[in-house]
């Protein structure tokens, strides 16, 4: 059975079928359309045009590297208010790594296989741009090949404040130390009603887009995120995936897009309820299929745990981040995977049982090895 007989056997109402038709012949599907993808129960549905969309841009292949991430602290300015990793200088359980700590840690995971370090941390009250440069230059020193994908744009933009340059000039002097590309973390949701119920001091979403729009004219990469499932529509999903796609109209900088189920544990809206399963798919699926001019869409298994991430490969997922090697805990504190840790086989198996390629990748994408 084709497609186009597989959707006629679905039963579906014009509408999904007008959708389901621009999906099939590599149309881009409208924000009404997607608020109606958002509001369809047939996951099967979704799951075939996620899947028709995903096949299109990376066939049969599922990515992943050999990563470690670098939590240099989690004393933090902001107060946002699904956190639960920030602390205040002084409080129990704050810390402050130095930089010959963070070196150490280099060393560690590069002599263990580690092709990329990602750095995202609190946004410190007391350290200027000056200080990450310092950081970058040693991480080269002691490993000149490992990729440094760091800072998010809203760690950027108050390292830039607090060395009084801007961010062009900021994010030059940190290439210039080494940075090759920039995680997604800090753009939550975009619609600023929401944003400033959740993290009302973070910097704002036009900033966040802007920062962005910045490293890519500087040939920077950068991965966009969401967080969702917490005080947000439908509708303010779409909004927050129309301002990314219309951004990567221009710039073509976005390698990937990683959706971040909200985790209720240790902060203020612990009584909100978690998403289920049913939805985080969905969230894939529309995501994947209304952003099909972001390469890659990434489950960030530590968040979702291994069997999600791994279903999830059916609804458009082409990327299950990394290793990872036991060296976050922004999601443990949340209540994600404790001790998150997965080995080249593990990865390898999850995708092999659905019959996918395993493909080991650099950070920017370049295949390593394939399984
Ligand atoms: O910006 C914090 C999120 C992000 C919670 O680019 C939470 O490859 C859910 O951006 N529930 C940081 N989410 C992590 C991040 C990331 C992760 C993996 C890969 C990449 C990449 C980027 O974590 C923050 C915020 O959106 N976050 N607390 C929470 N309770
Ligand atoms: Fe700070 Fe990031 Fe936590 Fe917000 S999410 S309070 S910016 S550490």
């Amino acid at each position: 059975m084709n497609n186009i007989n597989l959707i006629d056997s679905l039963n579906l109402s014009n509408s999904l079928k007008t959708i389901a038709g621009k999906v099939f012949n590599a149309k881009e599907i409208s924000t009404s359309d997607a608020l109606e993808l958002y509001n369809c129960s047939n996951l099967a549905f979704l799951g075939v045009l996620a899947d028709v969309t995903k096949k299109r841009l990376s066939g049969d292949l599922v990515f992943f590297n050999r990563n470690f991430h670098i939590e240099p602290t989690n004393i933090c300015v902001n107060h946002c208010r699904f956190c639960s990793y920030r602390r205040r200088e002084g409080q129990k359980g704050a810390w402050e790594c130095s930089i010959e700590d963070i070196v150490e840690d280099v060393k560690k995971y590069r002599a263990k296989g580690a092709t990329e370090v990602h750095i995202v941390g609190g946004v410190h009250p007391n350290r200027n741009i000056n200080y990450y440069v310092d950081m970058l230059n040693s991480i080269k020193k002691a490993a000149p090949n490992l990729h440094i994908k760091a800072f998010t744009a809203v760690e950027i933009d108050q390292m830039c404040q607090m060395g009084n340059v801007s961010v062009e000039e900021g994010l030059r002097k940190l290439k210039a130390a080494g940075l090759e590309s920039m995680p997604g973390g800090g753009a939550e949701i975009f619609d600023e009603k929401i944003r400033a119920e959740i993290c009302p001091d973070k910097t704002g979403s036009e900033e966040w887009l802007r920062i962005h729009s910045v490293a890519h004219s500087m040939g920077l990469p950068t991965n966009a995120t969401i967080l969702y499932g917490l005080l947000e529509s439908y509708k303010h999903r779409v909004d927050h995936l129309n301002r990314l796609r219309e951004l990567q109209k221009k710039t073509n900088g976005f390698n990937a897009f990683i959706p971040l189920k909200f985790k209720r544990e240790n902060n203020e809206y612990s009584k909100v309820k978690e998403t289920t399963l049913v939805e985080d798919l969905k969230n894939y699926a529309v995501s994947r299929i209304f952003l099909n001019n972001i390469p890659h869409l990434k489950a960030y298994w530590p968040m979702i745990g291994k069997q999600a991430a791994q279903l999830s490969l059916s609804f458009g997922v082409d990327d299950l981040d990394g290793t990872i090697d036991d060296s976050t805990k922004i999601y443990s504190m949340a209540g994600g995977e404790e001790k998150p840790s997965a080995s080249r086989t593990e990865l390898i198996k999850l995708i092999k049982e659905l019959n996918l390629v395993p493909a080991e990748r650099d950070t920017v994408y370049n295949i390593l090895e394939t399984f």
